[in-house]
């Protein structure tokens, strides 16, 4: 059996075949995309030239992308048999071949659009199948070759493995097909859902300052960050989901999706943050949200005396405690059901998240909120308060140098500084630039529609060649100058000016 090729090529067919069944399992799990291998597929698509398109498309008709899918397994499979016959010679010539395949996937999954560090593992996941495959199953080949007295011993070995390997294998893959129907039916009634009273409003044109490279007034979905603590995102159909509102109330109360929606819908733009930005980071985005009126949903259960806050829960079982007063007053809280005029995307809380200006996200906006308890901050422990964030997470007052980037080139003479400033729920009155330590600058603003949003800031100044830096410094509505005293992001978000350094030539 040694000297034949067969059992070398079926060993590296099988370790491939297996890699790509734990990196689909994984990107089921992990991620809410599709697997690298899809990924590499929609590579292909978006970047084949348009010539080869439409020969395809003429050749094939809608046959095209099947042939793609067909045309690339076969192209693995020679890969994977390759990478077997490698084994014979030496463990590492096949390494280089995984490494390199892995390395296409790992290129085409952080090309999509808003790809996150989380789309690296499924690649991880298949590159570690491959490699520990490999010497798994033609170890037991290189000791047959080895010692041909030992052969039909060593024979049963490998039979063992790779039956063992494939049986694993395709459980893997059906484990992750189950995962990824439900997240595709999920995402058909996602797509076809119409909600009432949600429009879709471009952003006002006097919010935007019309500088090159500052981020946008309003962040796209794809583009808004993600932070959460779920491994496997979770996925709830509307029709399944409803909010309870129990503990210190009146009347409890329990609203299904299609109640939520049926009552009168508000719409605001806020800029929500992360406690974990740090300075000049790019936790925060501004999205234009609509939802229902949290205040109203409590009024109707009636809180009672006593009560300071309402800990919140999600499907997955994260919580947060958010301060009643912040629920209740005249500020747009609100259960959100859509985000820029779109139902929620899966992964920032379809069906229903929770949303209050001018609080961090760890405090405030769950998502996937199925829990409404109202409480008293001294009787509840939450996710993040136990591991030492602040109780009270009010978003401090913020801002960002967007151009110059950091490390820039730039031509001597006339320099355009831009960026954002935010103060969610108290608003930005001023922005201050300074350049290379000297006297502070008022920076234009753009307009904004309310307080809860971030303003887009831009300066022009004389910047003679050499290298130097620029700061920036906000005032808020309310006065305050944003100090620059450092502070790290625990237990209560950073403080602190952001400085950029750059080059002018
Ligand atoms: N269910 C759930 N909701 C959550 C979190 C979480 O871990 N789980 N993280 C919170 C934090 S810390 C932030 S900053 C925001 C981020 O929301 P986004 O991912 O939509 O930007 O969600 C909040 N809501
Ligand atoms: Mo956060």
């Amino acid at each position: 059996m040694s000297t034949s090729r067969m059992p070398w090529v079926a060993a590296g067919i099988v370790a491939g075949l297996a890699g790509l069944a734990t990196s689909y399992a994984a990107a089921m799990v992990l991620t809410i995309r599709a697997s690298p291998f899809v990924a590499v597929a929609d590579l292909v698509v978006r970047h084949a030239p348009g010539s080869v398109t439409e020969r395809a498309i003429d050749l094939l008709g809608s046959a095209d992308k099947p042939v793609l899918v067909i045309g690339m397994l076969a192209l693995l499979l020679g890969a994977f048999a390759w990478a077997g016959l490698l084994a014979r010679g030496s463990w590492w010539k096949p390494v280089i071949l995984w490494f390199v395949l892995a390395g296409v996937g790992l290129v085409a999954v952080l090309l999509q659009r808003g790809a996150g560090p989380a789309e690296v593992l499924p690649v991880a996941a298949g590159l570690i199948t491959w490699i520990t495959l490999q010497s798994a199953l033609t170890d037991p080949l290189r000791r047959a070759v080895r010692r041909p007295d030992l052969e039909s011993r060593e024979r049963r070995v490998f039979l063992l493995v790779a039956g063992a390997v494939a049986v694993a294998g395709t459980g893997i893959a059906i484990g992750g097909r189950v995962v990824g129907s439900a997240r595709r039916h999920v995402e058909t009634s996602r797509r076809l859902l119409r909600i009432d009273g949600v429009t879709r409003r471009p952003s006002p044109a006097s919010a935007t300052i019309g500088v090159r490279g500052v981020s946008p007034w309003q962040t796209p979905n794809d583009d808004f960050y993600r932070i959460d603590t779920a491994i496997s995102v979770p996925t709830i159909e509307p029709a399944e989901w409803s909010l309870r509102i129990h503990g210190l109330v009146d009347r409890e109360l329990v609203i299904g999706f299609d109640e939520l929606v049926s009552r009168k819908l508000t719409e605001s733009w806020v800029t929500l943050s992360c406690v974990s930005n740090p300075v000049g980071g790019d936790l925060v985005g501004n999205a234009r949200w609509s939802g229902v009126r949290i205040a109203d949903l409590l009024a109707e259960a009636g809180v009672r005396e006593g009560a300071d806050c309402v800990r919140q829960t999600s499907h997955d079982g994260w919580d947060c405690a958010t301060p009643l007063a912040a629920l209740t007053d005249d500020r747009d809280a609100m259960l959100a059901v859509a985000m820029n005029g779109r139902p929620l995307p899966i992964e920032h809380g379809f069906p229903v998240r929770s949303i209050v200006p001018g609080l961090y996200g760890y405090v405030s906006a769950t998502k996937w909120v199925v829990d409404f308890e109202v409480t008293r901050f001294a009787d509840v422990d939450t996710f993040w308060t136990v591991k030492g964030w602040a109780e009270q997470g009010p978003a401090k007052i913020a801002s960002r140098i967007d151009v110059p980037r950091s490390g820039a080139d730039v031509p001597a003479g006339q320099v355009t500084f831009g960026g954002v400033a935010w103060h969610q729920h108290t608003g930005i009155d001023g922005v201050e630039v300074s350049l290379d330590g000297r006297s502070w600058e008022r920076a234009e603003l753009a307009e904004v529609p309310s307080v809860d949003t971030w303003v887009q800031w831009a300066l022009t100044l004389d910047v003679p060649a050499g290298d130097h830096g620029v700061r920036v410094r906000a005032i808020g509505a309310d006065g305050e100058t944003q100090t620059g005293v450092r502070q790290d992001v625990v237990p209560d978000g950073a403080t602190g000016w952001h400085t950029v350094e750059f080059t002018a030539t």
